[in-house]
């Protein structure tokens, strides 16, 4: 099958593709059966899914007995090949090897087979971008997948623009489309804390929004039955203002430095209150999140001695390890006491900072000197992370600013003159541009450094909301360059190449309208009908 048939337009691409001669349509008659009554919540979020993607309606699944096979009919069962298996780690401590899917389409009908119902369900994902690409047509053939790598997440600052849990949901649709399985929360950051704790009313008092505890299980609950976990994080110990806004005896905030946003504001690992305050917000936290995993934070503790920040870390790791939970922290975190339970989640790109990269460039060109010392001072330590997490062996989350930081501004012009004028007002302008074709362009081996394969948990996107003011800015922001990251983890070690991911983004686009969801119209895409590539 070359990459010009229908049955090769899914996003991320699958690892085998098999062609069939022919093809088979759903029609509103066809049968939607499952094996088991496990799948039948699987089968009814594929209907919902597949009316709005393909515009046909399936009638309600019901449970088929062995050998009764419907029109699609759905089984947990064994799936031979890939070869590849998924390493890494799962962000809600299931097997990594549960996504292996296959997807049979033949002349009389379809099939789907995952290792558990939430294989099943990437299955039908694969399906759904078929069906729609097809208008309902599905041509024969077999698929065989399964991710190479078991966390595949977007990182989401939720603070510096509230996003409303209407807008959380849509995020986790435009990630369970593209196979993505983590949405890190960033719940509290400088500028507010958005997660209410009880009997801490201070904490987001004033401000224009924060998630009420059952709002955030309602998120839980909706992204797990899109097969998402939720990763919560409470940034500490810096990135704390709000906090010292409404407890200031916590610690120590100080004017910004050198005309730079690094904001000084941090607790105090060496003042008693902090610990009970410390204890009693991540206590809430674990009660509340299902995941086995709470963030620390981490980042940027500007102006805080590194021994004081390394006892804080190593504290707070000791009290979510006490509640139950592992740890993941920011890259900083690596310098305190992390183990092989932890993961460090890797960002900052020293070379495309100060020197810039083949590909982007360096923000290094478009600072003064006097800012870059500052950078460069701070940010110098970070040279040594990679070894210091291959030394402590710990987990690595691979989120490198100059590849997975979408919040750096677009760096195609877009085909919509409106989009062109949004281009110059979203992202931070300091990262400079990053093009879709450039995302793609990534080395996994080289990003880990000598951090060895095994200890590679996964990827994660980031988008820091300094510029979004509404929905439509973040989706924005988001797509179609999610789908770049989608292929970044499914495909790690040979993501598809860029004349492939940019075919299958053209023929998948209108699939986003038909959800009305905001998205860039890069230049360079034959936007929404295209030509498969020669
Ligand atoms: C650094 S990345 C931060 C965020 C900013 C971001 C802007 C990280 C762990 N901390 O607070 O929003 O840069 O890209």
């Amino acid at each position: 099958m070359t990459d010009g048939d229908v049955a090769a337009a899914v996003i991320p691409a699958p690892a085998l593709i098999e062609a069939g001669e022919g093809s088979f349509t759903l029609t509103p008659t066809a049968v939607l059966s499952v094996a088991e009554p496990a799948l039948l919540p699987v089968a009814e979020r594929f209907r919902a899914d597949l009316a709005t993607d393909a515009g046909v309606s399936l009638p309600a699944p019901e449970v088929a007995p062995e050998g009764t096979v419907g029109s699609i009919h759905l089984t947990i069962g064994g799936v031979d090949g890939p070869a590849r298996p998924t390493r890494g780690l799962r962000a809600d401590g299931a097997d990594p090897d549960g996504e292996r899917h296959e997807v049979v389409v033949a002349e009389d009908g379809v099939r789907v087979v995952g290792v558990t119902a939430e294989a099943v369900h990437r299955g039908l994902t694969t399906l759904r971008q078929l069906a729609a690409v097809g208008a309902g047509t599905l041509e024969r053939g077999r698929i065989v997948d399964a991710p190479e790598l078991a966390w595949r997440g977007l990182s989401l600052d939720v603070v510096r623009w509230f996003v409303p849990v209407a807008e959380v949901e849509r995020v986790v649709d435009v990630l369970s489309l593209h196979k993505l399985n983590v949405l890190h929360l960033h719940l509290t950051d400088n500028e507010a804390w958005r997660l209410e704790i009880d009997g801490w009313p201070g904490l987001t008092e004033g401000d224009e929004g924060a998630y009420t505890q059952d709002e955030f299980r309602h998120l839980v609950d909706y992204a797990r039955e899109r097969f998402v976990t939720i990763v919560p994080e409470i940034d500490l110990p810096g990135h704390t203002a709000a906090v010292l806004a409404a407890h200031p005896e916590l610690g120590v905030t100080a004017p910004t430095e050198g005309g730079l946003p690094l904001r000084v504001a941090n607790l105090d690992p060496d003042r008693p209150a902090v610990w009970a305050f410390v204890e009693e917000v991540l206590g809430q936290l674990a009660a509340l999140s299902p995941a086995p995993f709470v963030h620390l934070g981490g980042d940027e503790a500007f102006g805080m001695p590194t021994d004081q920040y390394e006892r804080f870390v190593d504290r707070a790791v000791g009290v979510v390890r006490g509640l139950g939970k592992r740890v993941v922290g920011w890259q900083e975190t690596c310098r305190a006491e992390v183990g092989p339970d932890e993961v460090v989640q890797h960002w900052i790109d020293v070379g495309a900072l100060a020197g810039g990269d083949a590909a982007g460039g360096g923000a290094g060109d478009r600072l003064s000197p006097e800012v870059l010392d500052l950078l460069v001072a701070h940010f110098g330590d970070a040279l040594g992370d990679l070894d210091r997490i291959a030394e402590k062996g710990a987990l690595l989350l691979l989120s490198p600013t100059t590849t997975f930081y979408l919040d750096q501004p677009h760096g195609d012009p877009s085909l919509d003159p409106a989009q062109e004028a949004d281009r110059s007002r979203l992202g931070l302008q300091f990262y400079g541009g990053r093009t879709l074709e450039q995302l793609l362009d990534w080395d996994v081996a080289a990003a880990m450094g000598a951090v060895p394969p095994e200890r590679l948990a996964g990827v994660e996107a980031a988008l820091w909301c300094e510029t979004v003011e509404c929905a439509e800015d973040l989706e924005l922001l988001l797509l179609p360059r999610l789908a770049g990251v989608a292929e970044l983890g499914w495909n790690a070690s040979a993501p598809a190449p860029w004349p492939d991911h940019r075919w299958r983004l053209a023929v998948q686009a209108p699939m986003w309208d038909r959800a009305g969801w905001s998205w860039f119209r890069a230049a360079g895409v034959d936007w929404p009908e295209t030509e498969p590539p020669a």
